[in-house]
């Protein structure tokens, strides 16, 4: 089978990490969101390719799931000592990772090229896909006005209340070349419990990307990442409720109505199982949280199986 995921950062790396361990090898591919990639201090950094990139390695952080593993801040530090902002926590292992990507892309390599550069060079055998080669940048639509996403997610601490999202630049940008071949060779499409607006939305807005799926022959099945009425982490439970969204699985199911085939949610979540049937979507129920390795590779493995 050639298992193909659409992830986020955190919560779509955890999922992508178990599919790892199932030992497929070069069949598992993952298509990583690119639209909270950002510019800082002359780096382009893309927080959810590299947090699937570290989790997959075995370097990620655990605590915070993104960063790496035992990362100091000296170069933030000294960077705070010549006035400029350090709201974005950017350690000094970490940093290598965006001068690198920085300087491949200034010499004219594709997002995509580095990304396996970069995989190859930490020893990780799944392939791991940024959803497009040109630039896409989410926007956040607040009462205070439009703001960056990472202004909105780390420097203003998700507080703000999200009116409206957008993606800059997604007309012009398109899926890369090795992302219709993996979407066109996949036996199971998997979509992560990434956050639906703003890591799989950007996905699924790339021009043609949707009807990809309308139209795919093989089964499609998303794991929710609203459990008991919340997200285990960020704003995608506040997002979802501020932009008219029911905040629970079903919610999460009419969002992929089109094209979806599975959903699995949680045991706390059981009762919304018939309402999901409704929408012509098969419910698995299951223990959908991810407490550990084991979690991530049983749940994975579930998935697939469903
Ligand atoms: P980000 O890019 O770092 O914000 O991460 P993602 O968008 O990939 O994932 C964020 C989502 O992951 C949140 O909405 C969480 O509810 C969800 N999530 C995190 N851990 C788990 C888990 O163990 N199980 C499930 N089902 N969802 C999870
Ligand atoms: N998230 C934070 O909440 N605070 C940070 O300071 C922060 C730094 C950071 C550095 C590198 C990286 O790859 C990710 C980082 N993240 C940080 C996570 C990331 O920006 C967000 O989790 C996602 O983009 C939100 O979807
Ligand atoms: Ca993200």
């Amino acid at each position: 089978a050639s298992v193909v995921v659409l992830a986020g950062g955190v919560g779509g790396a955890k999922l992508a990490h178990g599919f790892a361990q199932l030992d497929l090898g070069s069949r598992l591919t993952i298509i990583v969101n690119t639209a909270d990639d950002f510019e800082l201090y002359g780096l382009t950094i893309c927080p959810d390719l590299d947090t699937v990139l570290y989790t997959l390695a075995g370097i990620a952080n655990p605590v915070t799931g993104w960063g790496i593993l035992g990362d100091t801040a000296n170069t933030l530090a000294m960077i705070g000592r010549y006035g400029w902002p350090t709201w974005f926590w950017l350690g000094d292992r970490d940093l290598a990772t965006h001068i690198l990507r920085t300087e491949r892309l200034r010499q004219g390599a594709r997002l995509t090229e580095i990304a396996a550069e970069l995989a190859a060079a930490l020893g990780v055998t799944a392939r791991i896909l940024p959803m497009s080669d040109q630039p896409v940048r989410t926007i956040v639509e607040t009462p205070d006005g439009p703001l960056p996403f990472q202004d909105y997610f780390v420097r203003r601490r998700q507080r703000d209340t999200v009116l409206a999202v957008h993606f800059a630049g997604i007309e012009q940008a398109r899926p890369t070349p090795e992302v219709e071949r993996a979407l066109a060779d996949a036996s199971v499409i998997v979509l992560a419990p990434s956050n639906p607006i703003v890591s799989i939305g950007p996905i699924l807005a790339l021009p043609g990307l949707r009807d990809r799926l309308v139209d795919h022959p093989a089964p499609i099945v998303a794991v929710s990442p609203i459990i008991a009425g919340r997200a285990l982490k960020g704003p995608a439970d506040r997002m979802l409720a501020s932009l008219g969204h029911e905040v629970s699985p079903v919610g999460v199911a009419r969002l992929y109505q089109d094209f979806l085939d599975g959903l699995v949610i949680d045991s706390a979540d059981a009762d919304s199982a018939p309402a999901i049937e409704q929408l012509g979507i098969r419910p698995l129920v299951t223990d959908a949280v991810m407490h550990d390795e084991a979690d991530r590779a049983r749940l994975a493995r579930e998935t697939l199986a469903f």
